[in-house]
């Protein structure tokens, strides 16, 4: 089924708003937020032509090609840390559902196919003085986008590339929704936690982290990444920069 408002009116029952191209999905839930949009209400793009990634990096999102979504939500601010994990770990579910290929977690937020990176998870809360208005949770997942020729091409991935079969971007959409509601109505859980912990490959890896080098022991339940430097100490990093590997190409 081709992606449409008339397609994803029959398949979905939510609020939602399609828009054949967008700068941000992000950016247009943040509006609707401020406009009374309800909790679990969603924004779907066919492209996006300022999609966001961490830290102002872009995020590639072609015309025809991907699944580019925001979640308008509005959780206790305790769970704000487990956004990132309720939306890595159905998108990794929906993969493993769908395509049907295996799915892991790089921490804290990029789902990886076959060493590569499929899918982004960009969450951002919105604050009133010291409210939280709610959150929008972006999710960006590679269907049918061509890297070839890319300087993504090495390290991106598409679904179907893995699956060596056309896929239905509607079918897709609808199992990742059917996912994470079930998982955001136990955010607070041991089991997401655990779930999402199993799927995590970071661990036990090689790791830098800004200026920390060591191996990854363990993660919070809050989604914190446990380090282990070379004297054995043990620091805890929130979501950021994380590179797999030495930094020193001799270590
Ligand atoms: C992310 O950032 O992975 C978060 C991506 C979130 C995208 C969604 S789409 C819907 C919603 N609306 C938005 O505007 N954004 C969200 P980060 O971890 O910073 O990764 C960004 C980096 O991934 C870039 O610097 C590139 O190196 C790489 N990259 C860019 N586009 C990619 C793609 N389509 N597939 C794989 N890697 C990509």
């Amino acid at each position: 089924m081709t992606l449409s408002q008339s397609a994803l009116s029959q398949a979905l029952s939510r609020p939602f708003k399609y828009f054949d191209r967008v700068d941000s999905t992000n950016d247009v839930a943040k509006a609707w937020l401020a406009d009374g949009a309800l909790d679990g209400a969603l924004v779907i793009a066919n492209e996006q032509t300022r999609g966001r990634g961490r830290l102002g990096r872009e995020w590639r999102t072609p015309p025809d090609s991907a699944l580019a979504l925001s979640l308008i939500l509005k959780p206790d601010k305790s769970y704000l840390p487990r956004l990132n994990m309720t939306a890595a770990l159905s998108v990794c579910e929906m993969i493993m559902e769908c395509v049907p290929v295996d799915a892991g977690i790089k921490w804290p937020n990029d789902v990886i196919v076959q060493g590569r990176k499929v899918s982004g998870v960009l969450p951002e809360a919105i604050w009133e003085a010291d409210q939280l208005a709610g959150a929008v949770l972006g999710i960006g997942v590679n269907v049918r986008v061509d890297f070839s020729g890319s300087a993504l091409r090495e390290s991106a991935i598409s679904l179907e590339q893995a699956a060596g079969r056309r896929l239905d971007r509607v079918v897709l959409i609808t199992a990742l929704l059917r996912r994470f509601d079930a998982w955001y109505s136990q955010i607070g859980s041991p089991a997401l936690f655990d779930a999402w912990r199993s799927r995590l490959g970071t661990l036990n890896e090689v790791v830098t982290f800004h200026d920390l080098e060591g191996v990854a022991t363990g993660v919070t339940a809050e989604g914190a990444l446990l380090i282990r430097d070379a004297n054995g100490r043990i620091h805890k990093r929130g979501a950021g920069e994380l590179v797999v590997g030495a930094r020193h190409e001799d270590r």
